[in-house]
């Protein structure tokens, strides 16, 4: 057989679109900067510029956030995969590059599919596509939206447990509100025999949680800044990035980092046509990120209807690993 007639076996991956594009994200700008504190909502940080700049925060030294993670989920890998048991369906929430799913996946027995979800649709087709490759038995659907929607996810015939992934602390990116809201959600959707892997950062000393937000060489800035561009290519707005200073500190009554743009002088800017004015040292407010205790979290699991079955922490208590098995 010569070189043309080889055949390659490219796994094929399904790519479902749940009802995400830039009309949302116009809405979700007008509404924002409607509102008496204006605002734009986190998940929009995620164009592939943002997934690309988030990436490179993970690798900073101030960041501790995903090296933890990732050394916490290796060193409980297979108590999680016992856990979880054969035949399993993995659903991860926000599965930007899918780094940490092969730490899961290596060691679960005959894992049935993995349905990754999230919205930078360039990064999750090529991030399922490696995952495909890698698990050439599995299942893999990558779906393209909102992971508050597990409504509209494909449905499996799987004789294992369905698994929520949320790495990351995304969940703390959420109000305690929403958070508790999002889990209700997905409690109905994975039904009594289902599970919840969580990454949820835990509360610490506010100087390292400053120094994680404001990195010495300003990736983070640059990552919260880049919705204003991504505003300006794909909602027909035309913020001033050079107008706008990050800045970012933890606030100890609410329990999280707050993350604003603050406007450098009074200004117009234009979305759609709309005109909206910034006042000098106006706030923008882009992004929380909530610290949670064991207790803070149990507390939240407990509401959703879910118990938490392992806790799994660092040598340090910096960040946490929940399990988490429906109530009941
Ligand atoms: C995705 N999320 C958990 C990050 C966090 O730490 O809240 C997003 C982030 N924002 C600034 N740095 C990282």
């Amino acid at each position: 057989m010569n070189k043309s007639q080889r055949q390659i076996a490219v796994p094929s991956i399904g790519v479902h679109d749940i009802g995400w594009n830039e009309r949302t994200f116009l809405e979700a700008l007008l509404n924002g900067l409607s509102a008496p504190q204006k605002c734009i909502p986190c998940q929009f940080l995620y164009d592939p510029t943002g997934a690309q700049l988030f990436d490179q925060i993970c690798d900073l030294p101030e960041y501790y956030l995903t090296r933890t993670e990732t050394r916490i989920l290796q060193s409980h890998a297979y108590d999680i995969a016992r856990l979880i048991g054969p035949d399993a369906v993995i659903y991860e929430l926000g599965s930007g590059s899918s780094v940490k799913t092969p730490i899961l996946l290596d060691k679960l027995e005959r894992p049935h599919a993995y349905v990754p979800i999230d919205v930078s649709r360039e990064n999750l087709v090529a991030s399922a596509a490696e995952i495909a490759a890698a698990y050439p038995n599995m299942r893999v659907e990558a779906v393209c939206g909102d992971y508050g929607a597990p409504q509209l996810l494909p449905e499996f015939d799987a004789a294992g447990r369905p698994v929520a992934f949320f790495p990351g602390s995304t969940i703390g990116n959420l109000t305690q509100r929403d958070a508790i809201a999002l889990l209700r959600l997905w409690r109905a959707h994975l039904g009594s025999s289902g599970l919840m892997v969580i990454g949820a950062d835990l509360k610490k000393d506010p100087a390292l949680l400053n120094r994680a937000y404001n990195d010495e060489q300003g990736l983070t800035a640059q990552f919260i800044k880049n919705v204003l561009a991504h505003a300006n290519a794909n909602a027909d707005a035309d913020f001033d990035l050079d107008e706008f200073d990050y800045e970012a500190e933890y606030d100890p009554e609410i329990g999280a980092v707050r993350m604003h743009l603050v406007a450098r002088s009074d200004q117009e800017v234009t979305i759609a046509g709309r005109a909206f004015y910034f006042a000098r040292d106006e706030r923008l407010h882009v992004e929380d990120s909530h610290k949670y205790s064991p207790e803070d979290f149990a507390e939240i699991a407990h509401a959703a209807g879910f118990s938490v079955a392992r806790v799994y922490t660092d040598p340090r208590n910096l960040f946490s690993v929940q399990i988490l098995r429906a109530a009941g």
